[in-house]
């Protein structure tokens, strides 16, 4: 099943949007497997962010992740990617669209508050690299039914 790894980016940890954020994924119907607060470390932003190293942000970007904590949830569910890329919104919250967490939370592209899996293959690695596979818990839950056809 498709996974897909979440990031509550220090500035929405700093801004206390930890729970609307969360709110908004939960009432999707999306499904947690994993989720903890945690502090990034150089080396590890610069393997979650590898693809962007030598980009003129690349040193803020790895500044700006490793600032302050962060909160990270792994989602398991049928193509839990795009839907969460549609609900986070485009990278830069000034083209991101009203009702998406971007659009509605965030004003410049440096600060903007979430990271979500671009592709099936980074959702595996990317849940791999943040978690233990013994911190996933794949499991019933009892409106799954409501939720999938
Ligand atoms: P994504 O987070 O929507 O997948 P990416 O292009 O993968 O966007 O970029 C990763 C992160 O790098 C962005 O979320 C943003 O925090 C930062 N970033 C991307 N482009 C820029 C830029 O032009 N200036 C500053 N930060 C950027
Ligand atoms: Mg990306």
């Amino acid at each position: 099943m498709e996974k897909s790894l979440i990031i509550l980016k220090p500035d929405a940890v700093q801004r206390g949007l930890i729970g609307q954020i969360i709110t908004r994924l939960e009432q999707r119907g999306l499904k947690f497997m994993g989720m903890k607060l945690m502090q990034v470390s150089p080396e590890l932003a610069q393997s979650h962010y590898g693809e962007h190293e030598g980009k003129p942000f690349f040193g803020a970007l790895v500044s700006y992740i490793t600032s302050s904590p962060v909160v990270v949830i792994a989602i398991q569910g049928k193509n839990v990617v795009q839907t969460i890329r549609n609900t986070v919104g485009a990278t830069n919250p000034m083209n991101a669209a009203p009702g998406t967490i971007r659009g509605d939370f965030g004003l410049e592209i440096g600060r903007n508050l979430i990271h979500a899996s671009d592709s099936p293959e980074s959702g595996e690695a990317e849940v791999s690299r943040f978690f233990d596979a013994s911190d996933l818990i794949t499991w019933e839950r009892n409106t799954d039914a409501w939720i999938h056809e």
